[in-house]
């Protein structure tokens, strides 16, 4: 039976870069979450008897989400939902199941690469037909009704058990279960070339992934052990917990330094790579080299022509505002479009279905194609294991040549979190309040040549989206971007990303600190960002 339920409104439930994150205390507010979802279902509005993914990372409160979800959508007239075992999808998994199977869409329930547990992060996110998130036009009604619900739907009785494969019904809606795993590796499997790649590892290379105990390990032990021969053990912490073994599941040098720390090793493994929370995301470490995402970007568009599914050649790059510039040099010089757009997959999903771009990628360790409309850990590091077994040499000599054919762009993003909310908006104000008068100012050795509050106008649906970041562009090219972050949970994180290119090989081998070293004092005096913030550190450095 149906069930209406009266409800009553709550006012934060606005999504952010990527979906609605809160605390998990947040999410378990009386119907903090039906109304959400009823808010999605209602937005959305889809025909009756359409098909729904639903899935997550796996962190604590998945299976509860996933139970209510099932039971909401049959309420709202889905015909079926397909739902990964045991409610775990990673978010490239969901997304390319939506593809695949024609589903109106999916809820996608993850908090990424933030902390989970009964206090730690939990989110919700619907993604649309194509697979990827929701445009700004769909999360801003979302809000809306979230503002205005009063009442939603749900089947009384509860969720048939989703923990084994098979098809059930919740009244007449069908409730299929399905390996998270089994599709999206063999869509892997027809994108690359295993048959190199397992000759590669048979020869002796050695392969570390790091799944952080988070979505990744089924499917890093299913592609990388199983069917690419690499021997057991090679997938470490690869068993998904609802607390990432009390880690924090995001793919850098802080988080991720064991893993760096073997790949630095001489006799250590030849190849390193660990993903987030929910799979999406990728740490790519070569021997005695960390790969910074945004070059990831710039070498895996200018090789991916090595792997089969991109041997015609790439239509065109997209990337994030804030990453920087090198994949725009490789572009140049293939001959193809770039895109620059603000943060967040969901820019990218126009493009995409266009045809207008084959590879986005963003300086979060994100990095995707058109395969699907999510950016995908696992993938890039296939691909990476693609060029590897093409082009026979080490990770760090790829970097190497690519940086003395190209150039080499020095880049770091300085994360200041947890700051006070009133601080953080103070410090865009006032930087935003001084953009009309920076350019011509010197800073030291630097000149600021361009200053703005960088706005996207999408190129496919004429939608424009403004107050992205506030961008300082100097003459030569370095840049300084700020922008608060969109995904946090608790006060507001400010990111500060630096860069800087150096076409003089001789330089190259500058450690990153030093080479930007002016840029970054040139930083937080512009910013204020000690004198409004009290903090003369950043907490994290990526
Ligand atoms: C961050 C990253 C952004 C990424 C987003 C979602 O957003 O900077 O590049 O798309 O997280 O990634 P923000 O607004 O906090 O800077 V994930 O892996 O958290 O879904
Ligand atoms: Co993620």
């Amino acid at each position: 039976m149906i069930e209406r339920i009266a409800t009553k409104p709550y006012d934060d439930q606005k999504p952010g870069t990527s979906g609605l994150r809160k605390k998990v205390p947040h999410f378990k507010q009386e119907n903090y979450v039906q109304n959400f979802l009823q808010a999605i279902f209602d937005t959305v509005g889809k025909g009756e008897r359409e098909t729904l993914v639903i899935g997550g990372d796996g962190r604590f409160f998945n299976r509860d989400v996933v139970a209510i979800a099932i039971r909401m959508a049959a309420a709202n007239g889905y015909g079926r939902v397909i739902v990964g075992q045991g409610g775990i999808l990673s978010t490239p998994a969901a997304s390319n199941l939506i593809r695949k199977r024609g589903a109106a869409g999916g809820i996608v329930l993850s908090a990424s690469h933030n902390p989970g547990g009964p206090k730690g992060d939990f989110g919700i996110k619907y993604n649309i037909e194509n697979g990827g998130p929701a445009p700004e036009r769909i999360t801003s009604a979302i809000y809306k009704k979230t503002k205005a619900i009063g009442e939603y739907r749900i089947y009384s009785a509860p969720a048939p058990e989703f923990l084994t494969v098979g098809e059930r019904s919740l009244g007449d809606m069908t409730v299929e279960v399905i390996d998270p795993v089994a599709d999206y590796a063999d869509l892997m499997e027809e994108l690359f070339d295993f048959g190199k790649i397992r000759d590669l590892i048979a020869s002796g290379f050695k392969v570390r992934f790091d799944a952080m105990h988070a979505v990744t390990g089924p499917y890093a032990t299913e592609i990388l052990e199983n069917r690419l021969g690499a021997a057991e053990g090679s997938v470490v912490n690869g068993e998904p917990k609802e607390d990432f073994g009390g880690g924090h599941p995001d793919p850098n040098a802080v988080y991720a330094a064991d893993l760096i720390e073997e790949l630095m090793r001489d006799d250590g493994p030849d190849f390193g790579a660990a993903s987030d929370g929910d799979g999406d995301r990728n740490l790519i470490v070569g021997r005695g080299i960390v790969v910074t995402p945004s070059d990831s970007l710039a070498v895996l568009a200018a090789n991916a022509h090595l792997a089969p599914a991109y041997k015609k050649g790439i239509a065109g790059v997209a990337r994030s505002m804030p990453t920087s510039q090198a994949v725009d040099r490789v572009a140049k010089k293939l001959g193809i479009g770039a895109y620059e757009t603000p943060t967040g997959w969901k820019y990218f999903g126009n493009l995409l279905d266009a045809g207008k771009v084959t590879i986005c990628g963003e300086e979060s360790a994100g990095t995707g194609s058109d395969h699907v409309r999510e950016k995908d850990g696992v993938w890039a590091v296939l691909l990476w294991l693609n060029i590897l077994a093409e082009r026979h040499e080490s990770v760090k000599a790829i970097i190497e040549s690519h940086w003395s054919e190209f150039g080499r762009t020095f880049y770091q993003r300085h994360d200041f979190e947890e700051i006070d909310t009133d601080k953080a908006e103070g410090l865009m104000e006032s930087l935003r309040d001084r953009l009309a008068s920076m350019a011509g100012q010197r800073f030291g050795s630097l000149v600021v040549s361009e200053a703005d509050d960088f706005s996207y106008k999408d190129p496919v649906d004429g939608s424009v989206a403004t107050g992205q970041g506030v961008r300082i562009v100097f003459s030569g090219g370095a840049r300084i971007v700020y922008r608060l972050s969109g995904t946090g949970t608790a006060g507001a994180t400010l990111r500060v990303y630096i860069e800087r290119y150096e076409s003089d090989p001789a330089k190259h081998t500058q450690d990153p600190g030093e080479a930007l070293a002016e840029l970054i004092s040139i930083a937080d005096s512009v910013g204020e960002i000690k004198k409004r913030t009290g903090r003369s550190e950043p907490d994290v450095i990526t």
